[in-house]
């Protein structure tokens, strides 16, 4: 299968890494095809995530795009949709790039979040609401370009979407294709907060590095519980508050987060 054209300088890689105070932020970098994924990104993304996950001195992930767009899904210019003597295998490249890619993200054993600088749209949008965090510049957009292209939503987009917006907001979006400005998306509910696009590397920066002081595990935890309530009845999600908290209290992060409140001073946490 012959490489996707890059779009980028041939310099530059698709998929940029940095790594500070405990925050290591990843930036799809195919500016001028809006960040969209090809394979060489997959091949460079999947294995940034899981060397972060390895990595004890990681604390928080941060994903953004580099130039005007966040990321524009998936390239309908690579030959892994275009297909070759026939219909491209899309279930094939689900299944080799987009369900690892969620499962990852929301398998982290710490924070991530979406600096959403620009348009989302197609598995760009899901991939950004996988995230435990999704912060947008104003002038972002959020786009579930699929209907356009005779597709539904993928990389967990109809199981995010309902759960995030309700059935009713989930389907019109999906179905339409329709944009959503940022300050729309914070109203309904589908991401955390938009700033003034000047602002959005500071605040994301801000957010990440208090994140990154804070107990990991419990953090990565919360995120496991909230999701597994989804789908539990109110006692089932009780007795699975006990559990985690059983096995928490049980860790060195409480321990430490106790004693620091006690003697009033700041809590070094380190479980991962
Ligand atoms: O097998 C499988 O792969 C299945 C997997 C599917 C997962 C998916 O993500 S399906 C959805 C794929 N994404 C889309 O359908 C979105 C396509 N893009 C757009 O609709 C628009 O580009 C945007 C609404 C996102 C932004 O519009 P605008 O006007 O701001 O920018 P533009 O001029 O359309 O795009 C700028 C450049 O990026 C342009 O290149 P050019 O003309 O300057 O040389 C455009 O072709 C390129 N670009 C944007 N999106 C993609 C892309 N190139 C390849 N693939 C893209 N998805």
């Amino acid at each position: 299968m012959p490489p996707v054209p890059d779009r980028s300088s041939p310099a530059e890689t698709p998929v940029l890494l940095d790594r500070a105070e405990g925050v290591l932020t990843i930036t799809l970098n195919r500016p001028a095809a809006l960040n969209s994924f090809t394979q060489a990104m997959h091949g460079l993304l999947l294995p940034a995530l899981d060397a972060a996950e390895a990595d004890a001195q990681v604390k928080v992930v941060v994903i953004t795009g580099a130039g005007r767009g966040f990321c524009a899904g998936q390239d309908l210019n690579d030959p892994a949709m275009a297909g070759t003597d026939g219909p491209p295998d899309v279930a094939a490249v689900i299944e080799r790039y987009y369900r690892p890619l969620a499962n990852r993200v929301r398998s982290m054993p710490v924070p991530v979040i979406a600096a959403v600088n620009g348009v989302a749209a197609g598995a760009g949008v899901n991939f950004a609401l996988c995230c435990d965090i999704v912060i947008a510049a104003r002038s972002a957009s959020f786009i579930q370009a699929f209907s356009k292209i005779g597709l539904v939503p993928d990389c967990a987009g109809t199981w995010l979407l309902p759960r995030l917006v309700g059935r009713a907001r989930a389907l019109a979006l999906a179905m339409t294709g329709d944009k959503l400005s940022a300050e729309e998306a914070v109203q309904m509910g589908l991401i955390w907060r938009c700033v003034d696009d000047a602002a959005l590397g500071d605040e994301v920066k801000a957010l990440a590095v208090r994140l990154a002081k804070m107990p990991s595990q419990a953090l990565a935890q919360t995120r496991l519980a909230l999701d597994a309530a989804m789908t539990m009845d109110f006692d089932a999600a009780l007795v699975n508050e006990a559990q985690v908290q059983g096995r928490l209290g049980a860790a060195h992060d409480f321990v430490e987060g106790v004693s620091a409140f006690r003697a009033k001073r700041a809590p070094v946490f380190r479980d991962r």
